[in-house]
C-alpha cells in the first residue's frame, strides 16, 4: 500500500524537477546606453532559441561603418575581455545567433554588451548595457 506521505514527496520532487524548464528566461532586454558622447543608444533583444541565444541589437544615431560588438566578462563600469563575439552593429543593427548558451546563464554570470566605434578605434566604446534581470 502507498502511503499518502510518499505520493506527495513523489509529486513534490516531480515538480521541483520540472521548475527550472519552467521557470527559464525566454527573452531579456538589455538597454544600450550612451558612452563617450557617441549619441548612440537602443536595445539588445535576447531570445533563447533551443540551445542557442539570438541577440538582436537595436541603435540609434549610429553611423552606416561597422562597429564591433561582443557580450564582455564583467559590467560596463568594469569591462573584461570578450566573453561571445557579436556580429558587427552597422546602421545600429546586428543579428547574432550565439551557440550553445541560455539566457539564464547569462543572467547568472556577470556579462555586458559593449559596441566599439569601430575595428581601428576599438578602444573607443560607443554603447554599452549590463546583462541583468528587470
Ligand atoms: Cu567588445
Amino acid at each position: 500500500m502507498k502511503s499518502p506521505s510518499l505520493v506527495l514527496a513523489l509529486a513534490l520532487l516531480t515538480v521541483s524537477q520540472l521548475s527550472p524548464a519552467i521557470a527559464a528566461t525566454s527573452t531579456l532586454t538589455v538597454a544600450l546606453n550612451a558612452q563617450n558622447g557617441s549619441g548612440e543608444s537602443g536595445t539588445a533583444t535576447l531570445t533563447q532559441a533551443g540551445a542557442d541565444v539570438k541577440v538582436v541589437i537595436a541603435l540609434k544615431g549610429a553611423p552606416a561603418t561597422a562597429q564591433p560588438a561582443h557580450i564582455h566578462d564583467g559590467t560596463c563600469a568594469s569591462i573584461k575581455g570578450v566573453a561571445y563575439p557579436l556580429s558587427n552593429v552597422a546602421g545600429g543593427s546586428s543579428t547574432t545567433t550565439v551557440k550553445g548558451v541560455t539566457i539564464d546563464k547569462l543572467l547568472a554570470g556577470t556579462y555586458a554588451i559593449n559596441v566599439h566605434e569601430s575595428a581601428a578605434d576599438l578602444g573607443k566604446y560607443v554603447a554599452c548595457g549590463d546583462i541583468v534581470a528587470k
